[in-house]
């Protein structure tokens, strides 16, 4: 952070003399004065998206094809041929404000939110509007009623950050309200480094060349990389792919611990285990105690690198509670033979094994326990830190394990200081912006943000109090949401909640491509154009860092959609000249931020001397040349071992946990007090789970990650039409199940509970555990009149509940439901189309 902002001050004062872009806010087609004459009409264009970096034929102006521009892996990755839907299908052409909105912004019939007609507005009014109530807001409230948090997957792309964008334009304004912690890991990244002392689950692993070379046996734990690979957060560079076919042709066994059998456990051909959903922690209990009663539990592991051993023991065996965690226990909670439970542990002890676990199990009730226990259990065996065993947590996400390539990296747009404000009037950036002194909201902003997950609890009850990992938080009272590069309406739990949670605040502004759910929730819907219609830059690979890749502008923007940075601009421009200034630093374009992040990469390259393998082209070369760049690993990183420092001195290479050690016993932990996160790992019941099902609600609901989307994004597109059943979202129902249940492959069905309904699809097989049932996150949701939903958006099912006191993580993977064919006659999927008063 505080390297970004003094390069930002260097920057900032290097090009302070550079002349002010000519002001176009009431002019007609800004637009227009900014399309390069140089955008190729035919040919090909290199661009690069979560999925990958991608080849774009271009005919006549329009994408027509869209191809991977290197083919690593025998596996197709589908999400890489629909670039031509995802400029086309289903965009927001205009800015559009809703109707009570429109004609009254002070009170503006917030019930009506999500179901009243749209009405086209100018740019400039739209611009105009978002910029005076937001003031208005920040007048009357505060910076402590603007929510900014905007969580969500954006697009690739290192200057069109949106969300960073938006922190940035908030922050120069006043501030902000913000939110910690994500949904991905929103468990473990809290309980992570009191374990370990880092929060494992977005660091590098032990590289892939030392698994396939040491280990005996993969566990693949409540994961499913096959499908969760094929894209990354900044653009996938496959390898991770590519080491999995890797894996599928060597003698390593591989088990894939899932109530799912995955598409993972189908590619590598693994012996599927399959656990009630949410009982992992017991079933790890069940092999901790055999291991103990059998000795094969490596003491001297335990001994020099862990600490609290004896206290969990002491849970094992039942000293607190009077229930011995044995065998039989673990078997009649997780629905696993004990024989089984047996064997498994003991393979694990006798053989070099890599416990790789996902992340769907921590994202359910108590979902602190299951790392920690994993933790636990790999200290018994005492493998980690070594070349072929441990365990690792990302694995299964944005190629962890691919060795990290020695190269450049590319700096980004950074969110900014917050500006000084004092009687409406703009005075400027902190002049110390390393400690912010003068801007009096950073202060203040720390103690008003709270936990992502929480946001719909958040809306609804301002002022309440809520214990968070050791202290206590008092939720804002939000009157304003500007979201952008992600889609709540979809990815929060509790649809029906959160629906009443988003019409509680005077204003909403989204910032979206297409008219998702959560564009349609808003009072002001901007366009914003997709990564395809404007220049910018990504790394390839977030752990190897193995390609620079340029992103050009392949297509004309869409209708009048604008970059972000473009509408962020012109919102500062109204509030003066120097807001204009501080936000663009004096005026910069996409293009010199571009440039600037290239050259940050390039001089590091440059500083490892002439013999450096691959020396970088100027920008101007690598821009004209329209090619990435590609680095290579060395043999430090083709070797490298995960916790190998600490294993070798535990106490010079000690880790960031209190004591130094892995902690199997938290000390700190214990001071909380928390009645459901003890100080050590420990099996609590769900709030439901297959355990106290009933009539009502007799199935387990997981929600797992799509393959053939990023979330939602490109549900809109003809993807869809490969899986949809019937036009909707398909679940997957075990065929005992749904014999019982007098229900057939391609049937529509009704899926609810007393938080709501959805329809989806049936798909009817043997590849879930009997009692399951497995809607994937991210359709659509599309509301008919009485609030079921038409698509099949998972979210309408679960539970907007937190993990526990300590992490507040979402629980997307607990919960249960009813099934039944549904009889009705179809209504009509409208998810895709534009709402009322909308082109
Ligand atoms: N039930 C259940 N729910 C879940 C999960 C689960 O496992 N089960 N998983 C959770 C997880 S881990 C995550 S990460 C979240 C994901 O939730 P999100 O990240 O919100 O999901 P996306 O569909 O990727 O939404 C990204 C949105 O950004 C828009 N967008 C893309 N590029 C741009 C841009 O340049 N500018 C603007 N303005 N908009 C842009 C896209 O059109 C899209 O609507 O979902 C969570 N929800
Ligand atoms: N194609 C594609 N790839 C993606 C994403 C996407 O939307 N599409 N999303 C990306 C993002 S943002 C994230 S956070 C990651 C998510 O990565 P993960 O969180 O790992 O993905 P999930 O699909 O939620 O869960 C992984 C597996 O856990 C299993 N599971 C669920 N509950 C339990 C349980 O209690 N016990 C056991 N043993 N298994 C359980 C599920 O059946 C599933 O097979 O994926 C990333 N990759
Ligand atoms: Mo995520």
């Amino acid at each position: 952070m505080s390297v970004d902002r003094r390069k930002f001050l260097k920057i900032g004062a290097g090009l302070s003399a550079l002349p002010l872009m000519p002001s176009f806010v009431g002019a007609k087609n800004p637009q227009a004065t900014s399309i390069k004459p140089g955008l190729i009409k035919d040919g090909k264009v290199i661009t690069a998206a979560h999925w990958g970096i991608l080849n774009l034929s271009i005919k006549d102006g329009k994408v027509v094809k869209s191809e991977p521009y290197e083919k690593i892996t025998k596996m197709d990755n589908p999400l890489q041929h629909y670039t031509a839907d995802m400029i086309y299908k289903s965009r927001v052409k205009y800015p559009y404000v809703r109707k009570s909105y429109l004609e009254n912004p002070d009170n503006p019939k917030r019930e009506l939110r999500g179901k009243e007609e749209f009405v086209r507005v100018s740019y400039e009014d739209a611009i105009k509007l978002i910029a005076r109530e937001l003031k208005k807001t920040r007048d009357t409230k505060g910076a402590s009623a603007i929510f900014g948090g905007s969580y969500g997957w954006k697009s690739s792309g290192n200057m069109q950050n949106s969300r960073i964008l938006l922190h940035r334009f908030l922050n120069v304004t006043g501030g902000f309200v913000g939110v910690t912690g994500d949904y991905s890991t929103g468990a473990s990244q809290v309980i992570m480094p009191y374990v370990v002392g880092s929060i494992e689950v977005y660091e590098q692993q032990t590289s892939w060349e030392n698994i396939l070379s040491d280990s005996k046996v993969v566990v693949i734990w409540g994961a499913n990389p096959i499908s969760t690979l094929r894209i990354s957060w900044t653009a996938t560079e496959q390898e991770g792919l590519a080491y999995f076919e890797k894996l599928k042709k060597s003698k390593i066994k591989v088990i894939c611990i899932d109530p799912v059998r995955t598409e993972t456990c189908k590619f590598l051909d693994a012996e599927w285990i399959a656990p009630r959903p949410n009982t992992d922690v017991a079933l790890m209990l069940g092999m901790a105690y055999h291991l103990i009663s059998v000795k094969k539990v490596n003491y001297e592991f335990l001994e020099t690198y862990t600490t609290g051993f004896n206290e969990f023991k002491a849970y094992l065996d039942g000293k607190g509670d009077g229930v011995v965690k044995n065998v039989k226990w673990a078997s009649e909670i997780c629905g696993i033979k004990e024989r089984k439970i047996k064997q498994l542990a003991e393979l694990f002890y006798d053989n070099p094994t890599m416990l790789m676990s996902g992340w769907g199990m921590q994202r359910a009730h108590h979902g602190e326990q299951p790392h920690w226990m994993l933790v636990t259990l790999a200290s018994m065996l005492g493998q980690i830190g070594t070349k072929g065993g441990g365990f690792g947590l990302s694995y299964h996400y944005s190629n962890g394990g691919v060795p990290t390539c020695k190269g450049g990296v590319i700096g980004g747009m950074t969110a900014g200081p917050v500006g000084i404000w004092k009687n409406g009037k703009f005075r400027g950036l902190p002049k110390d912006t390393s400690t912010q002194s003068g801007a009096e909201w950073l202060q203040n902003a720390a103690t008003y943000s709270f936990p992502l997950a929480r946001i719909a609890d958040a809306l609804l009850n301002p002022g309440k109090k809520i214990q968070h990992n050791g202290h206590e938080i008092t939720y804002p009272d939000i009157d304003f949401i500007y979201w952008v590069g992600g889609n709540p309406l979809v990815h929060h739990q509790d649809t029906n909640t959160n629906v009443k949670a988003w019409r509680k605040p005077r204003t909403v502004v989204v910032n979206e491509i297409y008219w998702t759910p959560t564009a349609k929730m808003a009072d002001i819907v901007m366009p914003a154009t997709s990564s395809y219609e404007r220049d910018d830059i990504t790394m390839v690979g977030d752990y190897s860092n193995m390609f620079i890749a340029p992103m050009k502008q392949a297509v004309l923007p869409v209708g009048e959609s604008r970059d972000d940075y473009e509408i962020f601009s012109d919102l500062c421009r109204v509030y003066g000249k120097n807001v204009y200034n501080a936000f663009t630093d004096n005026g910069k374009k996409a293009k010199d931020f571009i440039k600037e992040y290239y050259n940050s990469a390039l001089a590091q390259t440059q500083a490892y001397g002439a013999e450096f393998a691959t020396p970088m082209p100027s920008f101007e070369e690598f821009w004209a040349k329209n090619e990435p760049i590609k680095f290579a690993a060395n043999i430090e990183s083709l070797e490298w071992t995960r916790f190998k420092d600490f294993i070798e001195d535990p106490i010079l290479e000690a880790l960031g946990t209190e004591s130094g050690l892995i902690e199997i016993y938290s000390k700190t932990i214990e001071t909380y007090n928390y009645d459901d996160c003890k100080a050590h790992p420990a099996w609590f019941e769900p709030i439901e789970w297959l355990g106290n099902a009933t009539k009502e609600a007799p199935f387990h609901l997981l929600t797992n990650h799509p393959a053939d989307r990023l979330h939602s994004q490109m549900c809109h597109t003809s993807l869809r039409e490969t899986y949809a059943v019937n036009g909707r979202e398909p679940i997957l129902i075990n065929s005992k199940d749904a014999r019982k249940l007098g229900i057939k492959n391609g049937d529509v069905v009704r899926v609810f509970n007393k938080r709501g309904e959805v329809l989806a699809g049936a798909v009817v097989n043997n590849d879930i555990m009997s009692g399951v049932v497995m809607l994937h996150e991210g359709g659509w949701y599309d509301p008919n009149e009485e609030g079921m939903c038409k698509y099949g958006s998972a979210n309408v099912l679960t539970l907007d509940i937190p993990t526990s006191k300590l992490a507040n993580g979402n629980i997307a993977h607990t919960g249960l439901v009813n099934i039944e064919k549904f009889e009705g006659e179809l209504p009509k999927v409208t998810a895709f189309s534009a709402p009322k008063g909308a082109e």
